[in-house]
């Protein structure tokens, strides 16, 4: 383990994040987005209020109707009620569900996290094996957990990490810049095979439904990790947090080997 520290205020959250990725306690999450929260100078208030940009409606929203309720509820009340249920009750849950699909994906174009016009197919079909998720940099539920996950995934392909492209697409690609996406990419440690995907929203809306995993407003989303072998081949699909060692497994068994 060689773990770097790059951020000398929140020393614990590290590791609160690789047992959390490993065995999930919600107040080890809930610790670890309060510092992310310190850390990112994004106070609780603000964060609360952006809950309200990200109501894009969609027909999904309709079936998620009691959760926003609640989220907006929460927002005069502070804390009072819990807008993150939907992933704490996520977060609980242990195992993942394999499944394979061929989806027919779109050339959407994206920028990387340095700031570079690229697009979707680009970076999927670069000759490589590709590890796909979604997050968002000020998500304090499950977002940090797998993106942890992903760290520790790439610290256990060691010198492999090289054959595979990691990619992770912000679904809140209003607030996560580039930069913004490099400074995420730092806290967990991301090797040159790991980039990061913003753009427009409407484009991240887009690869998140080329993907099937749009669910209509960024607290709902869900913890999936997409990968495959090479251009034609089907996506494994993995939902629900893995652990790194599942992921490695699964890739593995992806490439056949
Ligand atoms: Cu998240």
């Amino acid at each position: 383990m060689n773990w770097k520290y790059p951020l000398p205020r929140i020393p614990g959250s590290r590791a609160m994040v690789l047992s959390a990725a490993l065995a999930l306690t919600v107040s080890g999450a809930a610790a670890l987005a309060a510092e992310a929260d310190e850390h990112s100078g994004h106070a609780a208030s603000e964060q609360a209020m952006e809950h309200d940009h990200s109501g894009h409606a969609a027909p999904e929203q309709a079936m998620e109707h009691d959760h926003s309720a609640d989220e907006h509820a929460g927002h005069d009340a502070g804390a009072a009620d819990d807008p993150h249920a939907h992933h704490r009750a996520m977060m609980q849950q242990t195992g993942y569900r394999r499944s394979e699909h061929d989806y027919a994906l779109h050339d959407v174009p994206l920028v990387d996290m340095q700031g570079n016009q690229t697009s979707l197919l680009a970076q999927l079909d670069a000759g490589k094996p590709v590890m796909v998720n979604f997050i968002f940099t000020t998500c304090t539920t499950i977002c940090p957990v797998m993106s942890a996950t992903f760290q520790q995934v790439q610290s256990e392909l060691g010198a492999e990490r090289d054959q595979v492209r990691m990619i992770s697409v912000s679904i809140d690609p209003e607030h996560d810049t580039p930069a913004r996406l490099r400074e995420y990419a730092e806290l967990f440690d991301a090797g040159d095979q790991w980039e990061f995907l913003t753009g427009s929203l409407a484009n991240s809306i887009a690869v998140q439904k080329g993907f099937d995993v749009y669910r209509g407003n960024k607290m709902n989303h869900e913890p999936t990790t997409l990968m495959r072998k090479g251009q034609g081949d089907p996506w494994v699909r993995i939902d629900g947090l893995a652990s790194a060692a599942d992921i490695v497994k699964e890739y593995h068994a992806m490439l056949g080997r």
